[in-house]
């Protein structure tokens, strides 16, 4: 059994808080909670070391496409400073390093129960406390519960005929071990989303042959990592302060101002103008947003920049008909995407292109894939580009039981709720970082966000000596009324992507984030705590907790 440690505020448990996740939204919580507030803090993660994201995705090509300049934590200047980069994006391993580095800066690692997964979290009413369950030794109770599992994070693995009989390697992007070469091999990717795109521009190059399993064609414009010189990289430091001011009232707080432009009211030549200068910068957030500003709003607008990376698409692949296989079907609205020349690719006498749309899979062979017309393709290794099951999908793998023993996948079963992001109904004390119904951005400042927020009312809690918090059903519903409308006036609902559950076999389609942007969410959820968080109940009860 746990001792009850000295130093615990919260009466009766083995700590204040448990936290979950060691990516960006776990670190900045032990942070803010052990650090600056004192509380006694028990971490966990099933990775073996900190990262999140960066600790399981280290396939060849792995790269944030934010910039390198805003894809790291703003509130510690002194890490800032300390930034080290060296091309307009950073590689996996870069990021990791920079993982490995706060959590050292801030003496982190400690609070951490690594390789360890948590399976259960009930709420316990008698004791107002979470019991949170790991698949390592006993159980241990807190007072808050607090979760950064990550919203792309619970890897999707599509099931096919026959995988078991396949003699050569099975890999998924979201998983990959340490140490595989892919150089000299046969290889087939399925899957051509942002990380297919990664993967894919990165293993043409050094495979003997590359098959990509595509399902659907997508719009990928250049990603335009240049290296950035001592010069750039100074003034972006010497600017932070605007610079963060700018991302955390911008919409897609990508570090570029977005466009006020409209595309539906644009000349051809115009038109033409703005998205030659796109493609030739690079970034796929850019691209959508930096340029016009109705293209994920506007049909006509859509279909303008749609038509460009068509056409760019017959101008680059020199075989029409594969060409014609990599031209999109369906309207530019699924999460934007960007590669080092990803359509060049296809002009490599090593690279086919599998269209399993038209010709499904059927099954894998001892040797390879077989598809549906009996083409054979004779590989050495698979990997996996099929994504994640985005945003509930690691809180629905875990138990996890509110009041009275309502279960999470119960009220969820017709698509993930959660009230601004963070919070569920009748899980108290209970905070999500990257919840469903939070800011579809660059994450690194909308996890700061939340965290900020998520601390801020448990300081307010135990200044107040409140036993429990949690939002009402009418605010919970209310928010999610309000993500749904934001997001039935974007185009975005048309496609059919990870962003709404549509990539994951039988899963609801549903709204799973607030699309109007971070300003507008900071907004929103400040105004909650000006006004005294009226929107949340509040349980003083004064009992001693046994
Ligand atoms: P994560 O970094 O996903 O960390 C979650 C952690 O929780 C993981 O380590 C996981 O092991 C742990 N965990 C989950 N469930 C359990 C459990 N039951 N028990 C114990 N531990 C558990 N975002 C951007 O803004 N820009 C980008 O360019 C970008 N590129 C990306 C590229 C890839 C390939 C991927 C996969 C994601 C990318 N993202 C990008 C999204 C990225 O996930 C976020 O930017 C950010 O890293 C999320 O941080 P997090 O702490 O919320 O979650
Ligand atoms: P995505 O964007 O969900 O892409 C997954 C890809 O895998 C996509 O092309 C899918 O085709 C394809 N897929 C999924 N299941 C299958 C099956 N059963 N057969 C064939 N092809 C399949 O995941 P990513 O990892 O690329 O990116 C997710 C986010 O992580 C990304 O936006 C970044 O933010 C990081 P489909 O398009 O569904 O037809």
């Amino acid at each position: 059994m746990h001792k009850t440690l000295e130093n615990t505020r919260t009466k009766g448990a083995d700590y204040d808080a448990v936290v979950v996740g060691a990516g960006f939204g776990g670190l900045y919580s032990i942070h803010k909670l052990r650090n600056e507030q004192g509380m006694n803090v028990k971490a966990y993660d099933s990775a073996g070391d900190v990262g999140g994201t960066w600790y399981w995705n280290r396939y060849p090509g792995a790269l944030s496409d934010t910039e390198s300049f805003v894809y790291r934590f703003s509130f510690d200047k002194k890490l800032l400073q300390r930034g080290r980069w060296k091309t307009r994006y950073l590689t996996q391993p870069e990021i990791l390093e920079y993982m490995n580095e706060v959590a050292d800066h801030l003496d982190l690692r400690r609070s951490y129960e690594f390789n360890t997964k948590v399976t259960a979290a009930h709420f316990d009413e008698a004791t107002g406390l979470w019991k949170v369950t790991t698949d390592k030794g006993p159980s241990v109770t807190a007072k808050y519960l607090i979760t950064g599992l990550g919203l792309l994070s619970a890897t999707n693995l599509p099931k096919f005929k026959g995988i078991e009989t396949f003699r050569g390697k099975i890999l998924h992007t979201g998983a990959w071990p340490e140490g595989v070469d892919l150089t000299g091999k046969r290889v087939g990717v399925i899957g051509t989303g942002s990380t297919g795109v990664q993967v894919i521009t990165a293993t043409a190059p050094i495979a003997k042959h590359l098959t990509v399993f595509q399902r659907s064609a997508q719009y990928v414009v250049p990603i335009g990592n240049t290296p950035q010189d001592a010069e750039t990289i100074a003034s972006q430091k010497a600017s932070y302060d605007e610079i963060w001011k700018q991302v955390k009232s911008s919409v897609v707080a990508f570090g570029f101002e977005e466009s006020t432009v409209p595309a539906e009211t644009a000349t051809p030549e115009e038109l033409e103008r703005v998205f030659e200068a796109a493609w030739r910068r690079g970034g796929g957030f850019y691209f959508m947003f930096g340029t016009f500003c109705d293209i994920a709003t506007s049909q006509v607008a859509n279909d303008a920049a749609a038509n460009f990376i068509k056409k760019k698409i017959t101008h680059i692949v020199k075989d029409p008909e594969i060409a014609k296989k990599l031209t999109p079907k369906d309207i530019y609205a699924k999460r934007p995407l960007c590669g080092n020349d990803y359509y060049g690719v296809y002009n490599r006498d090593t690279v086919t292109l599998a269209d399993v749309k038209a010709d499904p899979i059927a099954e894998f062979t001892p040797t390879g894939i077989r598809l549906a017309s009996g083409a054979e393709h004779e590989l050495d290794v698979v990997i996996f580009a099929t994504g994640f099951d985005a945003v509930d999908g690691n809180y629905t793998r875990i138990d996890m039981r509110g009041r009275n023993g309502v279960t999470l996948r119960d009220i969820w079963k017709d698509g993930p709720l959660g009230y601004l992001g963070m919070m569920e109904t009748d899980f108290p004390n209970f905070f999500m970082i990257l919840g469903p119904n939070g800011p579809f951005t660059n994450l690194p400042p909308s996890v700061e966000t939340q965290v900020e927020w998520i601390t801020d009312v448990i300081e307010m809690m135990e200044a107040k000596g409140l036993n429990s918090i949690e939002p009402t059903a009418a605010a919970r519903d209310e928010w999610v009324g309000q993500c749904r409308t934001i997001a039935d006036a974007t185009l975005f609902p048309k496609a059919e992507s990870w962003i709404f559950g549509a990539n994951i076999p039988g899963k609801k389609n549903a709204v799973m984030f607030y699309m109007a942007g971070l300003g507008s969410y900071r907004n929103a959820i400040n105004t909650v705590k000006d006004g005294g968080y009226q929107t949340l109940i509040f349980d003083q009860a004064t009992e001693e907790v046994a």
